[in-house]
């Protein structure tokens, strides 16, 4: 090995890019925009390149990510030489890797060893960052990148008299580079996250006693390490590039075939297959995707979690022991699961033993070992593997002031905010390599970090080439990243677990899902996006000028955006190029593979009297004891589409949210049909619920009217019959996504009218189908155009993405001006159909509950209070 930087080399003066961190982002980073042509110098504090695999040294060390993926790929033949020995490879062997890398593209004399960037000063006037290094040297850059790792910066041991021990400490992650002998000694190990799991094993074989203190049991799985696997070295020798690229567009940066398997709905024998086939393989990515719905639906996430639970107390003799190693307070995969050599079988031994903190908490470390609330037990040795500070603390650790001379640590004192997890406002010309907000740590970190880096480095490129020398990124495009991933967080179970993903490893650190969850694909499409638009939401200067193309990436809810492109990969000919009957069998196949929605108490189905025969109704009743409110629902389906079953799943969900008796009426549909029959069915419909309110077991008096859609606007039209007909008397009116008008001319129908499943074509074929050109102004069809003054408290729904928007905000706003109590509730980022697709677009639920709240807080207030 050759090592030819060094700490006595000088600092330069001023290069064009500064780069902190020599690990895989920043060796990347040199070779990268030294071929580009700029100057470049990086620093680490190290004394040689590795970065996390430099200072991991702890026995036991390897990565999680089969080495086969777990390499860079910008150059195949450098894939091509350098082989390795496992499929896991060791701590040792990933640094040699490392270093090879080093010396092939000859990057060490850019790099400044044994050397920290201690400050970093944003000077407005020259455009420049000013550094300070460790040895207390000044230097200038134009760019500035943070390429300091995810998990680079170690928690000091948060426990009472942590410094006061005076036999041996080791911090895995920061471990002696001499052999450390474990031989004879007493050995404590505090922590069973992966690096605890994974030094365990190793250090059992050595030490005469191991006491383990588990604050967390952590899931884990057996990695089966061995020769790299036979079948990916096939894959990779067939065609190396198509997997690469495949890796690139991947969800997690391995190219594996999602399954479409939900644990939710699997046969109990089928769940049993996929879990154990996936046991064997021995990868993160197999196990965490058994099911499809595992890291959103907690009962599919169960089911793997409690399989994973037996064989722990398979592998456990002793069962006390084997109960303490189970985890019980998180959903599997919440926090990262551990690859393991043994790690539970290592607990068989005589002279291992688990001290669960959960029981016996550590009380203080004394002079000599750890004092539990139960004992005190003396050590020779004790081992910290309590983490890291993860994602923010690298790159907060260093005094980095900004343009308006906020430092990175007070900008980001509530959390992370960022644009694309890579730049982050007021701080011009800063990039951070895998930052919080981007995919990092929830992917093979090095398909992130050479995405990262050939972003970064395109984009340096570009502005030299632009004659721009400043760029940040705007206050709207940052808001909306952070909403975005905040999204694509919340409708995953993570948030349910105290692990370092949100912050709550650290104490006083805020809670935040650090990382982007919404994949590596997505990810990289969306940087794609920006750079391909004129880099939306930066604001770019330079001799050349300033501009600005400002905007949010990505608006919509992730589950909403993937159903779009679910529906996009079908390839449907638009609905409103069917006949009527393809039509229906669309609907009414898309609304059978939906799923059924909660349990309800009882649904019957039966028919009333309506005003050319009968009419079919299906009732969803509480299981609550009766009687209940009453709702009068109609469901969607632009008066041609849909029948008193089809919005079954949205009827339960407001049977239970609401605890009311829902009874979806059918109605007579066109063309078959045409105005006014399906207002006449709807009103017929409505008094005859009110007239049976009692048989029915609801509470007479309490009746609401509730449509989605073309059903809100017969909802809307009922409640205006009601009033001027004197009755029946309706206590409120829930209109979702509802049609109030037939002018198609609004701007949501310019912004909406394509590409979000409803679309402006489609509408105009609804109405073209309902009713004459000469009756759509009438209030019976545009309830906007009716008198509203009286009319019963109503909570209007709208969705962001809705042709139908304006036409909802318009009647909220009309109603409330004819003094009517309104209650609006705004679906950020939802589509006309995607607050109907209950336990299929989660990020719905929210909207549900509110609207529920909403119109409980109308209609049944009186009756709660
Ligand atoms: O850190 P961790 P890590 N008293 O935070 C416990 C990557 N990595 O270094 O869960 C008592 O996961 C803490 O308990 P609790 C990988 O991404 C990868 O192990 O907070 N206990 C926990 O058990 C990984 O996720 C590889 O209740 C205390 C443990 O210490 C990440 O790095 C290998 C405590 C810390 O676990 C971090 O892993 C290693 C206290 N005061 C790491 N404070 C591979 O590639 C903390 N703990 C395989």
């Amino acid at each position: 090995m050759a090592r030819s930087g060094s700490e006595s080399q000088s600092v330069p003066a001023e290069v064009d890019v500064a780069v902190v961190g020599a690990g895989f982002s920043g060796l990347y980073l040199i070779y990268r925009l030294r071929e580009l042509g700029f100057s470049v110098v990086a620093f680490d504090e190290a004394d040689d390149v590795g970065g996390t695999w430099y200072w991991n040294r702890y026995p036991g060390a390897r990565c999680d990510i089969p080495t086969t993926d777990y390499a860079y790929s910008f150059d195949p033949q450098l894939e091509q030489d350098w082989t390795w020995s496992e499929k896991y490879a060791t701590q040792p062997e990933i640094l040699a890797y490392l270093s090879h890398v080093a010396d092939r593209y000859d990057l060490r004399p850019d790099i400044r060893f044994g050397t920290r960037i201690t400050a970093a000063v944003w000077d407005e006037v020259g455009r420049k960052w000013q550094l300070r290094t460790s040895h207390d040297d000044e230097m200038r850059c134009r760019y500035y990148v943070m390429a300091s790792g995810c998990l680079s910066h170690p928690k000091t041991p948060d426990i009472e008299g942590a410094g006061r021990y005076r036999g041996e400490v080791y911090l895995t992650g920061m471990w002696p580079h001499d052999r450390v002998d474990f031989s004879g000694k007493k050995v404590a190990v505090v922590g069973t996250g992966s690096s605890g799991i994974q030094c365990i094993p190793l250090i059992a074989r050595e030490a005469a006693e191991l006491t383990v203190f588990q604050r967390t049991p952590n899931f884990s799985v057996p990695a089966r390490n061995g020769a790299p696997p036979p079948d990916r070295l096939a894959q990779l020798a067939e065609d190396r590039g198509g997997y690469r690229e495949a890796a690139r567009w991947s969800r997690g940066g391995i190219p594996v075939e999602p399954t479409d398997v939900s644990g939710v709905t699997a046969p109990a024998d089928v769940r049993r297959q996929r879990f154990e086939d996936a046991w064997q393989v021995g990868e993160l990515y197999a196990i965490l995707g058994v099911f499809n719905d595992q890291g959103l639906n907690p009962v599919s996430n169960e089911f793997v979690a409690e399989m994973i639970r037996e064989k722990i107390r398979a592998n456990v003799s002793d069962p006390e022991t084997a109960d303490a190693l189970c985890p019980k307070d998180h959903p599997f995969g919440t926090k990262r699961p551990c690859l393991d050599s043994g790690y539970f079988e290592t607990f068989n031994l005589p002279h291992v033993r688990l001290v669960d903190l959960r029981r016996t908490p550590i009380v203080a470390i004394t002079e000599t070992g750890i004092d539990t609330a139960a004992e005190s037990m003396a050590f020779d040795a004790i081992v910290f593997a309590t983490g890291f500070d993860a994602m923010t603390g690298p790159l907060v650790s260093v005094d980095i002031t900004g343009a308006n001379g906020l430092t990175l640590k007070e900008k980001w004192a509530d959390g992370p905010a960022t644009y694309l997890g890579l730049m982050t406002t007021g701080f011009p010309n800063l990039f951070m390599i895998t930052g919080p907000q981007s995919p990092s740590v929830l992917s093979n970190m090095v398909v992130s970090i050479e995405q990262h880096v050939d972003w970064v480095a395109d984009c340096l490129r570009r502005l030299r080439a632009e004659d721009l020398d400043r760029i940040e990124p705007t206050p709207l495009a940052e808001a909306g990243w952070v909403q975005h991933n905040q999204d694509c967080a919340d409708i995953t179970l993570y948030p349910r677990a105290n692990s370092w993903y949100m912050g709550a490893n650290v104490p006083g650190k805020p809670r935040v899902f650090l990382p982007y969850i919404g994949g590596v694909d997505g990810y990289r499409r969306a940087c794609q996006e920006v750079a391909e638009n004129g880099l939306i939401g930066f604001r770019l200067d330079g001799p050349a000028g300033a501009r600005c193309n400002d905007g949010v990436v990505r608006r919509i809810q992730p589950d909403v955006a993937i159903v779009l492109d679910m529906m996009a990969s079908l390839g449907l000919p638009p609905m409103e190029t069917m006949n009527v009957a393809d039509a229906r069998a669309l609907a009414e196949a898309t609304a059978a593979s939906m799923p059924p929605g909660p349990a309800v108490g009882e649904i019957t189905d039966a028919v009333l009297p309506g005003p050319a025969g009968d009419l079919s109704y299906r009732l969803y009743r509480p299981p609550s004891t009766g009687p209940h409110p009453l709702i009068a629902y109609f469901h969607g389906g632009g008066w041609v589409l849909g029948s008193h079953q089809s919005d079954g799943a949205f009827c339960r969900d407001l049977c239970v949210r609401t605890g009311a008796v829902v009874v979806s009426v059918n109605y007579r549909h066109a063309p078959e049909d045409r105005f006014p029959a399906a207002v006449d069915d709807a009103f017929a419909a409505v008094r005859w619920i009110a007239a049976n309110a009692a048989s029915l077991g609801g509470i007479p008096g309490q009746l609401a009217v509730a449509g989605w859609s073309a059903g809100g606007n017969l909802a809307a039209v009922t409640c205006q019959l009601a009033r001027d007909a004197g009755g029946p008397a309706i206590s409120g009116q829930l209109l979702l996504t509802a049609v109030t008008d037939s002018d198609l001319r609004r701007s949501s129908y310019a912004e909406n009218g394509e590409g979000f499943v409803l679309t402006a074509d489609l509408m105009r074929w609804f109405w073209e189908h309902y009713a004459d050109e000469a009756d759509r102004a009438h209030p019976t069809a545009s309830p906007l155009r009716g008198t509203l003054a009286g009319l019963p408290p109503a909570v209007v729904v709208t969705a962001e993405f809705d042709p139908l928007r304006d036409e909802g905000d318009a009647y909220a706003e009309a109603l409330a001006a004819a003094g009517v109590p309104v209650r609006q509730v705004r679906a950020r980022g939802h589509i006309h159909t995607s607050l109907t697709m209950v336990d299929a677009v989660i990020s719905g639920a929210p909207v549900r509950a509110q609207m529920a709240e909403a119109l409980n807080s109308v209609w049944l207030a009186p009756v709660r209070a």
